[in-house]
């Protein structure tokens, strides 16, 4: 119903008092009588929009202009917005003026944005918007066509690392682990000033932690790019969206008001996954950086690999060592095919090691992801679907090794694609939400038994590692069955 959104004004205020004080005095009492004036007191929902006027200005056109609250703890956002809503587009017959005025500009924005399953990157329209200050990095999807990928030299930078990373941590302001088992947050640090021995340095320190976090970030993506080309050649995705000035090694993730998350299209389980782990070398230490992003909501979250191998009985850890499972893009490029979309490298599946060891800690973790993974092979597919659906479940479930990060504009994100899956939220539709992407590949995946002939060390389970470290005399799990279960309160 909406032909063009003609502007938007956000303004943040200090209590919601003093938005409604604001709106008394800068609107009439006959504009506000439109305006659910209970609303506008007691608000609880994040965003209410209320159409609230209309003008017929010249032939076939009335403006509308939608007024939309949100709330945040103390603070309170009013939006103004002026829509452009052609006549003949308007319900006929309108039934009354009252029953038009009823219409929410919520409804409004839901008749216009097309739904879609954001596993697939679907496209976007050009709302011709040019004074987007980052409309260079909208996404668009080129028609070319590139070879099959061949094997490429990976040097592993953490392995040049001082174990203590004096260097990169000694030059924090602060370092803030956000949970035990993964997930730190560096302050004070400027990521377009690391020497090459810091950058050795986070490899390192990603590897350990999984994901690492950096705010007020000014970094271009060029910038972005030479971070991660210090970890290894750069990957070029063959069906999601790059950015209109053709860095084809920009992975681009945009929505905004036009597309709303269609919730019968996907389940939050298959969300989670580990960046392209089909592909021969999948990604190692991968970069996000969000440049535009809403208020609240928006997050991601991360879990960790190395705590879920940690988590499972010995027994059951080494039986998981021996076992590969096939990893597939071929159910990504059909579903680019379905919504119109090029292919721009024709689908891989690759066979990789179920246990991998990641080779700067030398740690061990389950290296399978609901996103992507379909088959462990050479076991029945019953047992297999049965693994596969409890680690992806594990994945997904176990609060106690995630991490949610809460984005602002200039946030980066770096985690280790070999060790952790990770899943967006899609909880703030009608806002905008734009993040680059920049994307090593890593090493082939190595099993344990491989890693242990190549380096001649023993694989380690990272859990009791750092229990060893402590000085803490941990059992493995189910070394003791008989001890009686404890029961929720
Ligand atoms: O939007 C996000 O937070 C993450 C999207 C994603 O999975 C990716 O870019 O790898
Ligand atoms: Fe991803």
């Amino acid at each position: 119903m909406i032909d063009s959104r003609l502007s938007r004004v956000q303004l943040t205020f200090e209590s919601i008092s003093y938005v409604r004080r604001s709106i008394l005095s800068v609107f009439p009492t006959s504009f506000l009588d439109r305006v659910a004036q209970s609303r506008i007191t007691t608000f609880y929902s994040p965003i209410i929009y209320s159409v609230a006027q209309e003008h017929e200005t010249y032939h076939g056109t009335r403006y509308i202009i939608g007024l939309g609250f949100s709330a945040i703890s103390s603070k309170a956002v009013l939006t103004l917005e002026l829509f452009c809503v052609s006549t003949s587009k308007i319900m006929a017959p309108v039934a009354t003026k009252t029953e038009f005025e009823q219409v929410s500009a919520v409804q409004a924005l839901k008749d216009e944005a097309k739904v879609f399953n954001p596993f697939y990157s679907p496209s976007i329209g050009d709302d011709g918007d040019a004074d987007y200050k980052y409309a260079e990095f909208k996404p668009t999807f080129p028609k070319l066509s590139w070879p099959p990928l061949e094997e490429q030299k990976v040097v592993e930078r953490g392995l040049f690392a001082d174990s203590q990373k004096k260097s990169l941590l000694g030059a924090a302001k602060k370092v803030r682990h956000y949970t035990p088992v993964l997930g730190t947050e560096l302050e004070g640090i400027d990521l377009r000033q690391l020497s090459n021995t810091q950058r050795d340095e986070l490899a390192l320190l990603v590897a350990e932690r999984g994901v690492v976090f950096f705010r007020d970030q000014e970094l271009t993506i060029h910038e972005q790019l030479d971070l991660a080309r210090h970890f290894g050649p750069l990957h070029k995705h063959a069906t999601t969206p790059i950015p209109k000035n053709g860095l084809e090694e920009v992975h681009v993730v945009y929505n905004d008001s036009s597309r709303r998350p269609d919730p019968t299209a996907f389940s939050k389980l298959e969300l989670w996954h580990s960046d392209v782990s089909y592909e021969l070398q999948p990604p190692s230490i991968t970069s996000l950086k969000v440049i535009t992003g809403p208020e609240f909501g928006g997050d991601t979250l991360w879990s960790s690999g190395y705590a879920l191998y940690s988590g499972l009985s010995p027994g059951f850890q080494k039986y998981l060592e021996g076992l590969s499972a096939v990893h597939s893009a071929v159910a990504q490029a059909d579903g680019a095919r379905a919504a119109g979309l090029p292919v721009r490298r024709e689908p891989i599946e690759s066979v990789h090691p179920v246990v991998r060891v990641n080779p700067a800690t030398g740690w061990k973790s389950i290296y399978v992801n609901p996103g992507f993974t379909r088959r462990i092979v050479g076991i029945p597919k019953a047992e297999s679907d049965a693994i596969l659906s409890f680690l992806f479940h594990q994945l997904a479930e176990n609060t106690d090794s995630q991490v949610r990060f809460h984005w602002e504009p200039n946030s980066i994100a770096i985690w280790d694609n070999r060790v952790v899956v990770h899943s967006a939220t899609f909880d703030f539709w009608p806002a905008t939400r734009h993040a680059l992407r920049a994307t090593p590949h890593g090493e082939k995946p190595t099993s344990v038994e491989d890693y242990e002939k190549q380096t001649g060390k023993v694989a380690k389970d990272r859990q009791l590692e750092i229990w060893k470290q402590q000085g803490v005399d941990a059992q493995t799990n189910g070394s003791n069955p008989s001890k009686p279960r404890g029961y929720n309160d």
